[in-house]
Order: structure tokens, then sequence, then C-alpha cells
């Protein structure tokens, strides 16, 4: 492995290799007392093409895209707001009457003049239009790179409109695509102002026993459908999903939930945070991606509400389900067995979904995120020591304090001790350095070059990365699978998602096909020609 870090860098000038290496790691697992740094959540080198988005990606599309009552307005050039209108496949369930804006792209879509002349009239004129034409119960407004550059006052425009309707709320966020250094800011930004401007809104608590919130669920190809049909069978009610198949009524009802159930780490782990200081509301890290981890993940959240009803509920839906995805699993195992795979996800897919790889006797030769933070590397023990610099100060902390009225502390800090005494685990999340074999390669902020450089030197069986990634792999040899949107495949969530994936990996690494992708000039000599430059 270290030879393959020296290749990766080998043809970087001494400055760029310098900080590649830092964001290029060979793991050490679990066996090293002191288990060295990685580099993550810095600024990518200019010139490199790099696998991320923006902050608007991750604010506008990310966070709040999977929303189907509220009005997404971007407030910029149209092409941000097209590029994040569903591509990410986020599905939602209105139900007969439910309001659904997701299929509508909104945008100002700000032109030459808005620019040089300002275009809070026009941001003004479309949340009015958006107004009249559906009566949403909430508008939300996004800044672009221009908006920002130019100075639009989006949220003084939101709070005139919001006092001009008085029963919509509007709100923005200042998102522009520089603001951080990738959609990991846009989270952040995103998620601050839910929280202060929606959650805690529905005083009447919703009816259900072991209420739960999702924290990080985005119902990618329908993952949140099959999450929700699980919890259901148990008997746990999830109270809202932060934020796939999500509406206003949830986020403003998830102080009522007694249990926050955190699946995407670096997308939301300071909301369940938050909704601990201020509503006494514990958190723990769960993972519905692999058939075991669900069933683990039901087990934590059955041993949190300690009612015997509940956990023989759980165990017997694990056993009602398991047959199937055992099933599933022993007729793929002799083609998947042993084989490779390669994962670059944004942030927490490149760790979840080794459990799925595992469950097939696959390896995991290298893994590594668009832009999470070292915690989502090396563990949430690593926070304190996480360095502030001028990109990440750019991003508001809100300050949150305990709810004079609504603070709840859901169990008695004995309650607390003694689950954790018997080895539960609150706030808790390894990371993925700790699951990796050792001396597995660990990259963070993977670029183009890099992703086929270690295709050439490794050779998985499967690359799964994202639609920028799709093609230049393929075209290795290499069958790609495309873990944001699934391509056109999904649920892989839960128990049925499980089998879902077995079955597409299956025929991915079973396929001949990718063994004739060596065009026939590569094949045979005597199709060669050297070109001659006259
Ligand atoms: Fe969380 Fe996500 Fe991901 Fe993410 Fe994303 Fe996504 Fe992703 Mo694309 S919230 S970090 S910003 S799990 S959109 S649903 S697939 S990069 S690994
Ligand atoms: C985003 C969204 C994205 C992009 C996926 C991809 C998604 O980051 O803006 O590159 O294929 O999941 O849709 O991550």
């Amino acid at each position: 492995p270290t030879d393959i870090k020296e290749e990766l860098l080998a043809k970087y000038p001494p400055k760029v290799a310098r900080k590649r290496a830092k964001q290029i790691m060979i793991n050490e697992a679990t066996e090293s007392e002191a288990p060295s740094e990685i580099l993550a959540n810095v600024r990518t080198i200019p010139g490199i093409i790099t696998m991320r988005g923006c902050t608007y990606a991750g604010c506008k599309g990310v966070i709040m895209g999977p929303t189907r009552d509220i009005v997404n307005i971007t407030h910029g050039p149209i092409g941000c707001g097209f590029y994040s209108w569903l591509t990410r496949r986020n599905q939602t369930d209105p139900g007969p009457d439910g309001d659904n804006y997701m299929p509508y792209c909104f945008s100002t879509d700000m032109q030459d003049q808005d620019i040089i002349f300002g275009g809070e009239k026009k941001l003004a004129a479309a949340i009015e239009e958006a107004y009249e034409l559906f009566h949403p119960k909430g508008i939300c407004v996004f800044a672009t790179c221009p908006v920002g550059l130019i100075g639009d006052d989006i949220h003084a425009v939101c709070k005139k409109m919001k006092a001009k309707f008085g029963d919509c709320n509007v709100f923005a966020f200042s998102c522009e695509g520089y603001k951080g250094v990738s959609q990991s800011a846009g989270h952040h930004i995103a998620n601050n102002q839910v929280f202060s401007h929606l959650v805690g809104e529905n005083e009447t608590p919703p009816e259900g026993e072991y209420k739960i919130n999702l924290l990080g669920e985005y119902n990618i190809g329908g993952d949140g459908f099959e999450i929700d049909r699980i919890l259901k069978k148990c008997g746990i009610t999830n109270v809202s999903t932060f934020s796939g198949n999500s509406s206003y009524e949830q986020f403003a009802s998830a102080q009522h939930a007694d249990l926050d159930c955190v699946m995407c780490h670096r997308s939301i782990n300071y909301v369940a945070d938050m909704l601990e200081t201020k509503y006494g509301i514990p958190w723990i890290k769960v993972n519905f991606i692999g058939a075991e981890s669900t069933a683990k993940s039901l087990r934590k959240i059955g041993e949190y509400f300690a009612d015997k009803k509940l956990i023989d509920r759980i165990e017997a839906v694990i056993a009602e389900e398991m047959p199937d995805v055992e099933a599933a699993r022993a007729e793929v195992l002799p083609n998947t067995e042993g084989k490779t795979a390669m994962l670059f996800v944004g942030g927490s897919r490149a760790h979840h979904y080794q459990d799925l790889f595992s469950e097939m006797g696959m390896k995991t030769l290298s893994a590594g995120y668009e832009f999470a933070h070292r915690d989502d590397y090396e563990g949430r023990h690593v926070i304190p020591d996480l360095k502030v610099d001028a990109d990440s100060r750019n991003i508001e902390e809100i300050e949150v304090e305990a709810d004079p009225e609504l603070y709840n502390p859901r169990k008695t800090p004995d309650e607390i001790k003694a689950l954790e005494d018997a080895g539960y685990k609150f706030k808790h999340y390894a990371g993925l350095n700790e699951q990796m074999d050792k001396g597995t390669i660990v990259i963070d902020d993977l670029n183009q070059y890099e992703a086929e450089k270690l295709v050439e030197l490794l050779k998985p069986d499967v690359f799964c990365a994202g639609i920028k990634e799709k093609y230049s792999i393929q075209k290795t040899g290499v069958p790609m699978k495309q873990l944001h949107s699934y391509d056109s495949g999904g649920p892989y969530a839960g128990f049925k998602g499980a089998i879902n994936f077995y079955h597409e990996i299956d025929r991915l690494v079973s396929s001949k096909v990718w063994s004739y992708m060596k065009a026939p000039w590569q094949e045979s000599p005597e199709l060669t020609g050297t070109f001659v430059w006259e």
C-alpha cells in the first residue's frame, strides 16, 4: 500500500504532493496506539478535478431538497436550480391530498441586469408569485454565488414577505456555493436555519408509542420508505425524518420524539446535539444499510426504550425478515465472495455500504469521503482537536440552550449510566477507519486522476462513486455502481434493500461485458498506427 500511495503522488508538483499526502492514509485500523490523522474538510487544490460539489448543493439539494411542502426558491442563475432539481432521486409520498412541490423547479432565473442592478425586487416578486399560486406553509430561499457577490439581502426580503403574508413561514439560507469548502458547509447552514425557524413550532405531540426521529436519512431511491416499513412493523413511531420524505409538520414536531437516531453522521450530527441540549432528547448512531446493521440498529432502539413488548416485537420482525435475506445472500455468495470493492462517496455511504459488501463476502480495498470531517474517519473523540480555520469559521455555530418550557430529559442520569455500564453507547461514532482492514487505503477528497490511477493499480471488481466518475471508470473496464443516485435502482436500505443490493452487485461483478472493454487496436497490434506530426 505504501507503494500505491507513492504512485498516486508521483506525478504531482512537490507542494501538491505534500498536501495530498496528508489526505491519503494507509489504514492502521485500531492496532496502532496513536493512529495518524487524516487531513479532511480543507479546500481542494485549484486545478484538481475534485469529486466534490458546492455549499449551495449541500443546502438546497441535499438537506432541503427532499421536503415536499415547502416551496424552495433558488435565487440565482437557472443552472443552479436545475442541477439541484431531483437529480438526487430523493423520493416522497405526499399521500392522496398532501402538498408536493418537488416536481417544480423554482428559481428567480437571474440575468445580467439583475447582477448589475441587484436582484432583491425580483426575489420579492418570485416569493409573492409562489405564495399566490400555492399558499404553502413555508417558502425557503437559497443564495447562489452571484447573490453573495452582489450583496442582495435575502434575509431582509424574506422577513418582509413573511410579515406581509402572516400565514407563511418565509426564511433564507446564505448558502452561496463558495461559502465553504464543500457540500458539508451547506448541510450546516440548512440545518441551523431549520432548527431556528421550524423545529418546535408544532405543540401537539403526535400519536404513537416509542417515538424516534431519524436524522440524516434522505429517502434516496426509496430507502426511507423501506426503513419506515420496518419501523412501523416493529411498532416504532418515526416522528420526523431529517429530511427524507419529510414535510413541514414533521420538522415542526421533532421536539416530541424520545430518541434521535442518526444515520448520516456527517450531514447532521450537530442537530442531534442541539436537540439534546434544547429538548433533552438523547441520540444514538444507527445504520440501516446492510441487513445485519439494520437488525443491530433496531435492537439498539429496543434496548433504549427497554420495554419487553417492543423488544419481543423487534426480534419477531428480524426473525421474519431474515430468511429472505439469507436466501438471497446464499444465492449470490458463490459469485461475490472474495471479490473487491472501492467506495468513494460524499460523507457516510463510503462507510455504511461496507457492511453490505461484507455481507456479500466482498472486501473493501480503498474508500474515502468527498467532504466528511476527521471525526467521520477517526471517530468522534477527535472533535475537540479539530482545527478551526477561516473556512470553518465562516459557518455559523448557533448557541443553543435548554428550552425553559420544553426541556425534558428523557432518561435520568442514573438510567443513562445504567445503560452505559451495560455497554450502551450514546453519541458515539467510531468512524470509517476503525472498520477497514489494516493496510487498506483511505483517501479524502479523491479526484479524477487518483481514481483512475487507483483502479489501474488495484483493479477492483466494482468501483462505487457518483455520476462524474461513472463513465471514466467504466472505460477502464471496471463496473461502476453509483452510490449516490443508485443509478436507477434502490432501495438498498433495510432488509428488502439488502436483497436488491446483493442482486445488483452480483449482476455487476459477474457480468462478462466488462472484459470486452478493450478497443480492437488495443488487443491486436496490427491495427495500431503511429501519429506523425508534419
Ligand atoms: Fe449524508 Fe447523504 Fe452521504 Fe450527504 Fe451527498 Fe447523498 Fe452522499 Mo450524494 S447526506 S453525506 S451530501 S449520506 S447527496 S444522501 S449520496 S454525497 S454519501
Ligand atoms: C450533490 C448531490 C449528489 C451528487 C451525486 C453525484 C447526489 O452532492 O450535490 O455526483 O453523482 O447524491 O445526488 O451527491
